[in-house]
């Protein structure tokens, strides 16, 4: 039983032990104030994409696609592939946060921002709130303002690759300052209106706000 009579089986996982310390040196996982302050409460970083519906999956041809934009606007839009391809094309990268407790950082999308859109529409002076309707019928909400800025886009790429249908090609909306679930997938309509219509998640206890750092989750 001498304590040099030891045989270590394996190989040092010197690859986790570097991004461990990594993470340690950045604060990574630390919630509240300590750390870079780039990870809401109570969230873990994941390297995947987690992919998150109803179990609908829509398959929806690029010819039979459109994106509308109606409710209280003075133009109302219908646009087809070729129309949505001809808007102003840029690009964003942002971090995820779900409410499910996973982010994912610096995701870079292409496609059309949404002030672009709104500025083709016109909004009219009444509008004040915002309903995503999806080919898979979710909904969900938004106040305007916030789908004004300039951080909120409706997507056609991810990574750099077409957005693939498992997260919601052909075109999506990204919105990163709330929880991804005001993200819709499949978007279809943009509906701008008078009053809040709470969507799928937000009449089903989840908070009609949804941002990540008040960890607005429930409610
Ligand atoms: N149309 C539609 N959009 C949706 C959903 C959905 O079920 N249908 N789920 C939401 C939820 S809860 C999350 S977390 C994100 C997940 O997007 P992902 O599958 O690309 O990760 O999509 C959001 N947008
Ligand atoms: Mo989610």
């Amino acid at each position: 039983m001498a304590e040099d009579d030891v045989t270590l089986t394996g190989a040092v996982k010197d690859k986790l032990i570097a991004s461990k310390e990594k993470w340690a040196r950045e604060g990574r996982l630390l919630t509240g104030a300590a750390g870079q302050d780039r990870l809401p409460p109570g969230q873990r970083l994941v390297t995947d994409f987690p992919v998150l519906d109803l179990g609908v999956q829509p398959e929806v041809k690029l010819d039979r696609w459109r994106l509308r934009v109606e409710g209280l606007v003075e133009n109302k839009l219908a646009l087809d592939w070729d129309a949505f391809q001809g808007l102003p094309q840029r690009e964003w990268k942002n971090d995820i946060h779900c409410v499910t407790a996973w982010s994912r950082y610096d995701n870079i999308w292409h496609g059309v921002a949404a002030r672009d859109l709104l500025e083709l529409a016109r909004p009219k002076p009444e509008a004040r709130f915002i309903v995503f309707h999806s080919y898979d019928g979710y909904t969900t909400n938004v106040p305007l303002e916030v789908f004004a800025a300039d951080d909120a886009l409706v997507a056609h790429s991810w990574n750099n690759a077409p957005l693939e249908r498992i997260h919601g090609g052909p075109a999506r909306i990204v919105i990163p300052r709330y929880y991804f679930w005001k993200s819709a997938k499949w978007v279809t309509r943009i509906e701008l209106r008078a009053e809040d219509q709470p969507g799928f998640w937000e009449v089903r206890g989840y908070h009609n706000n949804a941002d990540p750092w008040l960890e607005e989750r429930y409610g």
